[in-house]
């Protein structure tokens, strides 16, 4: 069995209902290690990038809401936390604790099936984001961090140079 690395969000009904902690005692079940994580405030352009897949479904608008946390007021909502897993098999084994993408046809003992709803608009309210193959998995771990952000090189790395670029350092 390969090893494999992929994205999982804990997305803003997770934050609010403070499930940080149960979510990832449950994933810690598999065995992964993390080799990337942070909170991240999420806009409008990396909801659609990272859901592109779904733009045509009629829950589309819903699901970038949800995924912005406007649904829940925005801030202090308005965010995710987001990790780079990595271990033997560890797409499978992750979504399979993660549980189906209905929360009410989930597992009920998986993350999904134990905290998720579905929300009077019909928006499955799943608690998780987890990437579900390989090529995916490397799209959606890309869209979100750098490659500095993650221990190590996972994937090919090159230099480029940003002439004039301003940064924000501490005052
Ligand atoms: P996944 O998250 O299990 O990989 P996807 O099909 O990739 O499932 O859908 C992404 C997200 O969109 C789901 O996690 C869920 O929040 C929402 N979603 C998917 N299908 C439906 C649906 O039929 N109705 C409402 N929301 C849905
Ligand atoms: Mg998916």
């Amino acid at each position: 069995m390969a090893v494999e690395q992929l994205l999982i969000l804990i997305k803003p009904d997770g934050v609010k209902k403070s499930l940080t902690g149960n979510i990832l005692t449950k994933l810690s079940e598999a065995r992964m290690v993390i080799i990337g994580s942070k909170t991240v405030k999420v806009s409008r352009e990396l909801a659609e990038k990272h859901y592109w897949q779904l733009k045509d479904k009629p829950f589309f608008p819903e699901l970038l809401d949800y995924i912005q946390g406007k649904i829940f007021g925005g801030a202090p909502w308005d965010r995710v936390l987001a990790f780079v897993y990595q271990g033997e098999d560890a797409i499978a084994r992750m979504r399979k604790i993660a549980g189906a993408t209905n929360p009410e046809e989930a597992d009920p003992i998986s993350i999904r099936g134990a905290y998720g709803r579905i929300t009077t608009k019909g928006v499955y309210e799943n608690v998780v984001h987890c990437s579900s193959e390989i090529s995916e998995a490397e799209r959606e771990i890309k869209l979100w961090f750098k490659p500095e952000e993650i221990v190590y090189n996972i994937y090919p790395t090159k230099e480029i140079t940003i002439e004039n670029k301003k940064e924000t350092a501490w005052a």
